[in-house]
């Protein structure tokens, strides 16, 4: 048509000749091509979803579409995907600032992804529909319909938590290390409370405390992480200052001048998977937030496993409803952060009214990170037990769903995931940073339905499968080890983070295919002793950070950046899982040599500090006092030298902070009549 208007030119094609024609047809359609191709194959492909979603298409989803939570959710929001640079996991360490949820748009970004995703039906969670969680959630919460009985939820118990007498070993020598470990966690608590109290985590060189980034306004970190390992060392004093502080200062709304926006520094943490911070390190500081995020961005993770962890763990084990008051309303919170297309949530959220949420930046294309996605089923299943309100159970579910149906490279899990189309963004695999937890939580979300996630169960063992057929190694000096994978080449490295994995192996041992018990904790069992051989094999009798098998290396960190030990309770929490299945006494004694390992070199005037070279002599200490060191370390080695009938294993899991949750015994419950539903009276 254009063509035709041209002064001078004949219709028949601007007098170009027959070849010219075709030469110029063939690069027409060879643009078109490209950019269209173009539009498939940008990560996420934003434009062409706004380009072939209707503004007014707003499909009704269904949640978790296969199990009996099952709803439909309408949708009416643009999700908008962050423009965030990618970069390959351990690059930069920078959160991308620009939200990737906007509210109060139209249109909705589908999915133009794999199979399993159009298989899939995933919740497209909007505000709207969060704001009316908020409220449904709110009913739940003791006004009326569903209240939670605490005593009825104690009959369901098959043993108290606290055992006979709050597990006090017989013999002399195990009691002694005990009470050694209670004035370990008496002389981390008090240094807190002097220099650091109400701030997140002690720096015991400076006496000061540190806010850091990972809880945005939240505060109290290494409060909130220690009630429950005070409760349970009869701390008594200390836990009422811990449950009072909570009460009148754990403010769960806080705002914080623009102006006090922390800076990363080199050695903050951002987020626990791979403690990107303490690796990624340091390249790059995270710019402050707009001014209008008030309230700050939080790591989901984080906010998860350490305060809604430990509150949730507080009010179980003492019954004391603030807990309870606070963790809900905590919970809540979260909701927003699911609003993604998928319903994957991104690993950054606000914890304010804007309940907007970020990918971290330097997760592959605006990814979620499989540890920290994978890493919340335990407590927000118990967020709904409380509650009575299954939006958070559903929330998880749909996560679960979604990688179930997922394909699985040799069946394995990827770390990088996109929020928005489902699928894998790239083929790292690994069972310490990154991924670690992800499994924990398969196999724990089995045990703590009372062995009745049939689907957890599943997935655990089928992932076990695909890791021990893939990544477990024997190295040539014969340790057993994890390596990571990366789209199909071994790296052979394992992190301490991945030292979890001789416990998590160990109490999965009874339930696996017939005639596989014998062979986990086997595997369990070799792996701990690896996993101690990397802290044997050093100057101080502490692990690094990460340890390789190559190069001649065995079990030895061979980078400079590896050597740092920052406190981690990983290795200990094999000992005191491996101890309570198999009663070897070796694993007392290597709990007691890191003891004494911590005492000699990361005990300083005023608290506990992390170390940066495992393999130096003489120490230099980073000036951290981990809030994961009051909640798991000390916790497991007191665990280690006591009776395991405090908090036994068949009534307790752990989530990955080292908070005790209960194992819901759903028949039990019910017979007990632990919810009392619209006003009616329990059944006893
Ligand atoms: C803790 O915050 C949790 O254990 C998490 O799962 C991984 N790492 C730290 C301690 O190392």
């Amino acid at each position: 048509m254009v063509f035709r208007k041209l002064p001078g030119v004949s219709a028949s094609g601007m007098g170009l000749r027959l070849s010219q024609k075709f030469v110029f047809l063939l690069f027409l359609s060879g643009l078109v091509t490209l950019c269209f191709g173009a539009l498939f194959f940008l990560p996420d492909s934003v434009r062409l979803k706004r380009i072939f979603l209707s503004k007014s298409e707003n499909p009704a989803v269904t949640v978790g579409s296969d199990n009996e939570l099952s709803k439909k959710v309408p949708v009416d929001q643009e999700h908008q995907r962050a423009g965030v640079k990618g970069g390959e996991a351990n690059v930069k360490l920078k959160v991308s600032r620009k939200p990737s949820v906007t509210h109060g748009a139209r249109t909705v970004e589908r999915s133009v992804g794999s199979r399993a995703q159009d298989e899939w039906s995933p919740a497209r969670a909007h505000e709207p529909a969060a704001r009316d969680e908020r409220v449904t959630s709110a009913a739940h919460n003791g006004q009326r319909g569903s209240a939670f009985s605490y005593e009825m939820f104690k009959k369901c118990l098959l043993k108290p938590a606290l055992g006979k007498d709050q597990g006090k070993p017989s013999d002399s020598e195990t009691l002694q290390r005990r009470e050694k470990v209670k004035e370990m966690m008496k002389f981390a608590w008090d240094n807190y409370k002097q220099y650091a109290w109400g701030k997140n985590e002690l720096r015991p060189l400076t006496r000061n405390g540190h806010i850091g980034n990972m809880f945005g306004g939240l505060r109290g970190a290494s409060i909130v992480d220690s009630l429950d390992t005070l409760y349970i060392m009869g701390l008594m004093e200390e836990y009422e200052e811990a449950k009072e502080w909570v009460q009148n200062n754990l403010d769960l709304n806080s705002h914080i001048p623009t102006e006090l926006w922390p800076v990363a520094k080199p050695t903050d943490n951002i987020t626990d998977p791979g403690r990107m911070a303490h690796t990624a390190t340091n390249k790059t500081a995270i710019r402050r937030p707009p001014a209008r995020d008030a309230n700050g961005e939080a790591s989901l993770f984080e906010v998860n496993i350490r305060y809604v962890g430990g509150l949730l763990s507080a009010f179980y084990l003492t019954g004391a409803e603030i807990f309870k008051q606070k963790v809900l309303e905590l919970g809540e919170k979260l909701l927003p952060a699911f609003n993604t297309p998928t319903g994957i949530p991104r690993g950054v959220i606000n914890l304010g009214s804007s309940g907007t949420s970020w990918s971290w930046g330097w997760a592959s294309a605006g990814s979620s990170i499989l540890a920290e996605f994978g890493t919340l089923h335990l407590e927000f299943v118990h967020l709904s037990e409380l509650s009575g309100n299954p939006v958070f159970t559903e929330k998880v579910m749909n996560i679960r769903k979604l990688l179930n149906k997922i394909e699985k490279p040799h069946g394995l899990y990827p770390n990088f995931l996109s929020p928005v189309s489902g699928n894998w963004v790239q083929h790292h695999v690994s069972i310490g940073g990154l991924g670690d937890s992800f499994y924990e939580y398969l196999i724990k979300s089995y045990l703590m339905s009372d062995k009745t996630d049939e689907e957890a169960k599943k997935m655990y063992y089928s992932a076990m499968e695909a890791i021990e057929t893939n990544l477990v190694q024997k190295s040539p000096g014969g340790l057993t080890y994890v390596a990571e994978w990366r789209g199909g080449i071994l790296d052979h490295k394992m992190g301490h983070l991945a030292c979890f994995s001789g416990g998590m192996i160990g109490i999965g041992a009874d339930d696996g295919p017939a005639g596989q018990k014998q062979h986990y904790l086997d595997l369990a069992a070799e792996i701990t002793h690896t996993c101690h051989e990397s802290y044997s094999r050093s100057a101080t009798k502490l692990g690094p950070e990460a340890f390789r098998f190559d190069g001649g290396a065995e079990a030895t960190a061979t980078r400079l950046s590896d050597r740092y030990y920052i406190l981690r309770p990983e290795v200990i929490e094999s000992y005191m899982y491996m101890w309570r299945l198999t009663h070897d006494p070796k694993y007392r004694e290597w709990g007691w040599e890191a003891v004494e390992a911590l005492e000699k070199h990361c005990r300083v005037d005023a608290g506990f500090s992390g170390i940066r070279d495992v393999y130096a002599s003489t120490v230099s200490h980073d000036n951290m006092q981990q809030s994961f060191f009051l909640s798991e370390t000390l916790k497991y080695l007191y665990l280690l030298f006591s009776d395991d009938d405090l908090l036994p294993l068949e009534d307790w899991v752990f989530n990955t902070e080292a908070h005790p949750l209960p194992v819901i015994r759903k028949r039990c419950l019910q017979e007990h009549g632990t919810r009392q539903d619209d006003g009616q009276t329990s059944l006893e």
